[in-house]
């Protein structure tokens, strides 16, 4: 058998392999579900605000560079996050918010980039229920994640900038598929093992976008290879 033949074997009997436990380990519930609330004993539906920002965050992450925020206050309003009204922008640093809000009794839920924020209020009628997944009932001021930190890159009511192509609540730059409106977190790793290997498999991205189909000897059938994994 000529070389090129058999190793071109050994790599459709990899693909097959890891395209398999990809599909079984890398499945991931729709993100869409995000943004949840619920009220709490009290019944109080006021949550506090959003704040949006309208870039993208510092490349590495940084909570001394300063953004602009867009400013809305919340309701939890059939279990989602919802609009109650818009109060304009702010501009600060995702430090000075958390200081600011937090000797004002907030509990802050924010994203890793520090983008995002939702502020829940406290104090004579503070919100109990559930925010994201998080139980608020009886949590002190302070700055909370959620157990996988990147839903909270979901933004829930406003936002024009950041662009969103797929309108799922992620910005492009905070989404691991910037075109798959079910997959907004969680997926990069596996979506990016899926990727490459499909890439290497076919010779180039450049074959897949122009479909070759000898280099891709038969093994992709459509461009956009998968739910989940796009090529982009
Ligand atoms: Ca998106």
């Amino acid at each position: 058998m000529y070389p090129f033949l058999h190793r071109r074997k050994n790599r459709l009997w990899i693909f097959i392999t890891v395209f398999a436990v990809v599909l079984v380990l890398g499945y991931k519930q729709p993100a869409n579900a995000d943004c949840g609330c619920s009220i709490g004993s009290n019944g109080i539906y006021v949550m506090g605000y959003e704040f949006s920002a309208t870039s993208c965050p510092a490349e590495p992450p940084s909570d001394t560079k300063s953004y602009t925020y867009l400013i809305t206050p919340i309701n939890c309003v059939g279990n989602k996050i919802t609009k109650f009204t818009s109060y304009g922008d702010i501009s600060g640093t995702p430090a000075s918010i958390i200081s600011f809000y937090t000797s004002k009794g907030y509990r802050i839920l924010r994203n890793p980039g520090g983008t995002h924020f939702l502020l829940i209020q406290n104090g004579t009628y503070p919100f109990t229920g559930s925010v994201v997944g998080l139980n608020m009932a009886g949590l002190p001021a302070g700055v909370y994640s959620t157990d996988s930190p990147e839903k909270l890159n979901q933004y829930c009511t406003q936002f024009s900038n950041p662009i969103d192509q797929d309108g799922d609540g992620y910005p492009d730059c905070l989404d691991c598929a910037a075109t798959d409106p079910n997959s907004g977190y969680g997926c990069t790793a596996p979506c990016e093992k899926e990727r490459q290997l499909y890439i290497e498999f076919c010779g180039g991205e450049n074959n897949i976008i122009n479909w070759n189909e000898s280099q891709c000897a038969g093994m992709c059938k459509e461009q956009n290879f998968g739910p989940t994994c796009p090529i982009q």
